[in-house]
C-alpha cells in the first residue's frame, strides 16, 4: 500500500506539473482527491491493514493529499498567471497601428460655381440678396416689363401653383423686391438661386436650374460701367487671357441688350467645344429697361442702371467641359470625386 500510494503520488505530481489549463487542473483534483478518486480509494482499503501498518499508512496518506494540494494549489496560481499571459496575447492592441484617415467630403461642383461667382462680386462690391421661390405673376413678370402675352407666361412654360402664383423662372423677382425695399437707395447686388422652368430632364435641360442675377442702379450707370464689371468677370472666372466680346440681343427687362461671350480655350481655332466658333456665350445683360425702373419707384431721368443674368450649370458646364447637365443632379460619386 506504501508503494500504491508512492505511485500514486509521483504519477499525481507529473500531471499536476504539466497542465497549463484550470479546468484540467481542476478535473485532476477530482480524480485524485475527489470522494471518489483514487485516494480515497486506497484509504478505503486500510480496513484491510494490521494495527501497526494502519497508522503508518494512514500518516502517509495524509502527507500526500498535504503533497498534493500544496503542488495544486502552486500550479493554480502558475496557471493563472499562464491564462493572464494567454488572455493579454489575445486581446493586445497594436497602438502604433495608424488610424483610419476619415474621407472628407467638399461642396457640390454647382456650389463650388456658384460660390466662386459671388466672391468675384463680392469683390467688387456687390451684396448678396436672397427672395422666395414660389413667386407671384407681378413679381416674376408684370414688374419686368414681361406682357400678358410673352411665351413664358404661358402655361407650357413656367409651373404654376395658381393662376397668379408660380415658381419662379428667373431671380428676377428678388432684384425687384430689393428695389422696394432699398428705394430711393442705390443698389449693387446679385441674386443666386434656384429657378424652375417646365422643361422636361435632357442633356440640355433641367426643369430646376441656378440662376446668378445682378442689378446695378444708381446716378450716373453707363453701358461702360455694364462691359468693365462683365469683362472683368469673366475674365477672373475664366483666365485673364481670355477675350471677352459683347453681342446685341433683346430682353424686355433690359435695353439695349448685349449676350456676353468668353472666347474659347481653343485660342478662337475653333474646336468641338465652340463649335467651331471660337467663342463661348457665358451671360446676357443690358441697360435696365426704364419702364422696370418705374415700376419699382426709381426715377430714370435721375438714375439709371445695368443688369445681368447666368446659367450656374451653363458656366459650370462650360468651365470644366461637361456634356451633360444630369451630371450635377444624379450625385454619382465618380462624377463628384473629380473635383
Ligand atoms: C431687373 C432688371 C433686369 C436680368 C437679366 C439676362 C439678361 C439673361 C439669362 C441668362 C441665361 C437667363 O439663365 S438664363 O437662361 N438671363 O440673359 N438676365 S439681363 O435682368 C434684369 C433683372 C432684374 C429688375
Amino acid at each position: 500500500m506504501k508503494e500504491q500510494l508512492e505511485n500514486l503520488q509521483s504519477e499525481a505530481l507529473r500531471e499536476i506539473e504539466a497542465v497549463t489549463d484550470s479546468k484540467v487542473l481542476q478535473e485532476i483534483r477530482v480524480k485524485y482527491l475527489g470522494k471518489k478518486g483514487s485516494l480515497t480509494a486506497i484509504l478505503r482499503g486500510m480496513g484491510s491493514l494490521s494495527p501497526e501498518e494502519r497508522p503508518v499508512i494512514g500518516e502517509l496518506a495524509n502527507k500526500v493529499r498535504e503533497r498534493l494540494e500544496e503542488a495544486l494549489s502552486e500550479r493554480s496560481e502558475a496557471i493563472a498567471a499562464i491564462e493572464e499571459e494567454r488572455q493579454l496575447q489575445a486581446e493586445r492592441l497594436d497602438i502604433f497601428l495608424p488610424g483610419r484617415k476619415p474621407k472628407i467630403g467638399h461642396a457640390h461642383p454647382l456650389q463650388m460655381v456658384m460660390e466662386e461667382i459671388e466672391s468675384i462680386f463680392l469683390g467688387m462690391g456687390f451684396s448678396i440678396a436672397e427672395g422666395p421661390e414660389v413667386e407671384t405673376d407681378y413679381y416674376n413678370f408684370e414688374a419686368l416689363n414681361l406682357p400678358k402675352n410673352h411665351p413664358a407666361r404661358d402655361m407650357q412654360d413656367s409651373l404654376y401653383i395658381t393662376n397668379e402664383i408660380l415658381l419662379r423662372t428667373h431671380t428676377s423677382p428678388v432684384q425687384i423686391r430689393t428695389m422696394e425695399k432699398l428705394y430711393p437707395n442705390p443698389i449693387r447686388i446679385i441674386a443666386p438661386g434656384r429657378v424652375y422652368r417646365r422643361d422636361a430632364l435632357d442633356a440640355t435641360h433641367s426643369p430646376m436650374f441656378h440662376q446668378i442675377e445682378g442689378l446695378v442702379v444708381d446716378e450716373g450707370i453707363t453701358f461702360a460701367d455694364l462691359k468693365g464689371v462683365l469683362t472683368v468677370f469673366a475674365k477672373k472666372l475664366f483666365g485673364e487671357d481670355r477675350q471677352v466680346r459683347f453681342r446685341p440681343s433683346f430682353f424686355p427687362f433690359t435695353e439695349p441688350s448685349a449676350e456676353v461671350d468668353v472666347s474659347c480655350a481653343c485660342g478662337g481655332k475653333g474646336c468641338r467645344i465652340c463649335k467651331g466658333s471660337g467663342w463661348l456665350e457665358i451671360l446676357g445683360s443690358g441697360s435696365v429697361n426704364p419702364v422696370v425702373l418705374k415700376m419699382a419707384n426709381y426715377d430714370p431721368e435721375r438714375v439709371s442702371g445695368f443688369a445681368f443674368g447666368m446659367g450656374v450649370e451653363r458656366i459650370a458646364i462650360l468651365k470644366y467641359q461637361i456634356n451633360d447637365i444630369r451630371v450635377f443632379f444624379e450625385n454619382d460619386q465618380r462624377f463628384l470625386n473629380q473635383f
